[in-house]
């Protein structure tokens, strides 16, 4: 399959899983799982646009895991990034001493004020490598890469989860344990 297709169904499928399941009317489970069968019958409800082996591609493929497979293929989720309510059962773990999260400048005064908010997000979204964070910030434009003292926050009771595919998740980062 060419990239921009599989990119255009990882698109879609983390729109659906994500954000807004109702749109082809698929119900997503508390733990935001949903049957293979159903999404694939309800994305081709006209003409067969997706099939099972097209879909096990863009799972396997994607470089940033965002999707995973029940073990016996039946069900999927996407493992982090929803803003729709689910239970991803994301256990608790000890962070590095630092982690990083890119933004772009015009973000930073409000930043300054309030921390990190996880706006939409179930979470503030981290990463343990400085690169992803700088992919992170590109979407938006020039990046800014902020460092946050992790270790710190975890020594102060803030809590926080790592997800599937290794993005570090926790609920706000406070503005003093930001280096700008
Ligand atoms: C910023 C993508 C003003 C924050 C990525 C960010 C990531 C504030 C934006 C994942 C703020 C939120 C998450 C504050 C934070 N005032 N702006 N107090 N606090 N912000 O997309 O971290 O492709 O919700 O800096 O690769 O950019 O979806 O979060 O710029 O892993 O798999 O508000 O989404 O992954 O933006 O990205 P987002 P994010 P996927």
């Amino acid at each position: 399959m060419d990239k921009k297709r599989t990119k255009n169904i990882s698109k879609f499928l983390s729109y659906l899983l994500r954000h807004n399941p109702g749109e082809i009317g698929i119900i997503l489970d508390e733990n935001g799982w949903t049957s293979v069968s159903i999404l694939l019958e309800k994305i081709n409800v006209d003409t067969q646009t997706l099939s099972m082996e097209e879909l096990i591609y863009v799972v396997d493929t994607n470089e940033k895991k965002r999707f995973a497979f029940s073990e016996d293929k039946t069900q999927i989720r996407a493992n982090q990034g929803h803003s729709i309510n689910v239970n991803l059962a994301l256990n608790a773990k000890e962070p590095p001493s630092y982690l990083y999260h890119g933004t772009v400048a015009k973000f930073l005064e409000s930043i300054q004020a309030t921390g990190l908010q996880k706006g939409s997000r179930h979470h503030v979204h981290l990463s343990a490598d400085k690169e992803t964070a700088i992919n992170v910030g590109s979407r938006r434009g020039k990046p800014i890469i902020l460092t946050i003292k992790s270790g710190e926050m975890h020594a102060k009771n803030h809590t926080f989860y790592q997800s599937e595919n290794g993005v570090w998740l926790t609920d706000e980062v406070p503005v003093g344990f930001i280096e700008f």
